[in-house]
């Protein structure tokens, strides 16, 4: 694997536009939450449950301690834990080799559901989230745009990409298991360092509760994922095994990366919990101009960082700096901010009565917030993003307006507040 040198300037631009919105992170994530151990009650998920089939997350109502300190917004956040490999993809001299670290990072999403059989908190409509890391140089944003069905809309941004589109996701509980289906496009603007751009297209895979009438409920990730670059006609494919009887199919997935005249180049695999590896197909070795990469042994594309016991909620270290609140970020924040929610606040300190009134609270609230616009006959239009159609794929998708970091940045200066 050979490294192309950066010979871009607009990267730097990008990067200093960026920056813009690393006020408020001056002090690095946090580490920790409050509580050191949950206490959530220990109650049976199919004791609740076994009166809901055939309903969606939507319309359940489960007690409060069936949720974990995240909303859906933040899981979507969660994506952005192993950016590193759209970094390491853009440097890639090689679009097949791109083609890998991409995909890698498509399924490296998977790994924060390990543990996590719990409901995020579902977002009010308009509630936004944000989320940057100037130790990574990214910064990340995602509106409600739709409550039923519900929609987030979101946007990433780095010097060497964007990433972008919606978590719209249709759930229904079978009995036997809870399944979740995201039905939005995810797509990629990779920047190569080589130069030019490539926009890169994917879904997601179909994520389950099982095991729930065993009392061993378990979130396992199943389906095939297609990931496109629509800038050389290259694909790889990436099949999620479900757990199934047999053991030696847990976490497993397997794929390959075609290139543009449909030849396999490499094949991928490992485990989405733990490693994924790369091998190139023989007979292509000259493609790729790295040393470890000239015979057909595997390369190590992807690892899960460690899951240390004993984290609250069983969140990841990733996971634990989302919902960060200190003073340097309170007066930057959006007051739609997830991180403003009292209830999932309140959750997150373990005071789990008054996350239950807070909840009721702001849901009555956005519930009388509705009928007053039907009554007025006004239609939600969400503040941030719109529709469009994607060129490339033909697709609808939720476009940026690119207005929430400039109005933030002026927040921050002074010169403006957050308006209505
Ligand atoms: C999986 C990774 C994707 C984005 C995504 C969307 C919806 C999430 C899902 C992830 C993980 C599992 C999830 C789901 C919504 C509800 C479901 C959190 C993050 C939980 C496990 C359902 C729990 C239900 C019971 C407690 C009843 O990129």
């Amino acid at each position: 694997f050979e490294t192309a040198p950066s010979t871009d300037m607009t990267l730097g631009d990008k990067a200093a536009e960026i920056s813009t919105a690393f006020a408020g992170y001056e002090d690095g994530p946090r580490k920790r939450l409050k509580m050191d151990a949950d206490d959530r009650p220990k109650i049976s998920l199919w004791g609740i449950l076994k009166s809901m089939i055939g309903k969606d997350m939507t319309k359940m109502t489960l007690p409060v301690s069936f949720n974990e300190p995240t909303s859906l917004l933040q899981r979507v956040a969660e994506d952005m834990e192993y950016t590193d490999l759209l970094d390491q993809a853009a440097d890639r001299m090689d679009s097949t080799e791109r083609m890998v670290y991409v995909a890698a990072f498509a399924a490296s999403e998977y790994a924060s559901t390990i543990g996590r059989v719990a409901k995020p908190f579902n977002p009010l409509l308009g509630e936004t989230y944000e989320y940057a890391r100037p130790d990574k140089g990214y910064r990340f944003f995602i509106e409600q745009v739709s409550h039923h069905p519900p929609i987030g809309a979101a946007y990433a941004e780095a010097p060497k990409w964007d990433y972008y589109g919606e978590s719209a996701v249709k759930s229904k509980f079978y009995g036997k298991s809870f399944d979740i289906n995201p039905l939005g496009t995810w797509f990629l603007r990779l920047r190569p360092t080589s130069g030019g751009s490539e926009l890169y297209t994917w879904k997601k895979v179909t994520s389950s509760v099982i095991g729930i009438i065993t009392g061993n409920p378990t979130v396992d990730n199943y389906g095939v994922m297609e990931v496109k670059n629509h800038a050389t006609g290259e694909v790889c494919t990436l099949e999620f095994k479900p757990r199934g009887w047999k053991a030696s199919s847990a976490y497993q997935v397997n794929g390959k990366v075609l290139d543009g005249n449909g030849q396999t180049r490499w094949s991928v695999g490992g485990h989405w919990n733990d490693k994924i590896y790369a091998r190139l197909t023989p007979g292509f070795e000259d493609a790729a101009v790295g040393a470890n990469a000239k015979t057909n042994q595997a390369v190590l594309i992807w690892e899960c960082h460690a899951r240390p016991k004993g984290i609250p909620f069983n969140l990841t270290p990733f996971g634990v700096t989302l919902n960060e609140i200190n003073d340097k970020l309170r007066p930057v924040l959006a007051p739609t901010d997830t991180r403003l929610r009292p209830d999932q606040r309140a959750m997150e300190d373990g005071e789990y009565d008054f996350a239950a009134s807070e909840k009721n609270r702001v849901e009555e609230k956005q519930r009388a917030k509705r009928r007053e616009r039907e009554a007025n006959g006004e239609e939600f239009v969400p503040r941030w993003f719109h529709k469009a159609t994607d060129e490339a794929t033909g697709e609808e998708f939720w476009q940026f307006n690119h207005e929430y970091w400039k109005e933030r940045d002026a927040v921050a200066k002074g010169t403006k507040e957050w308006s209505g």
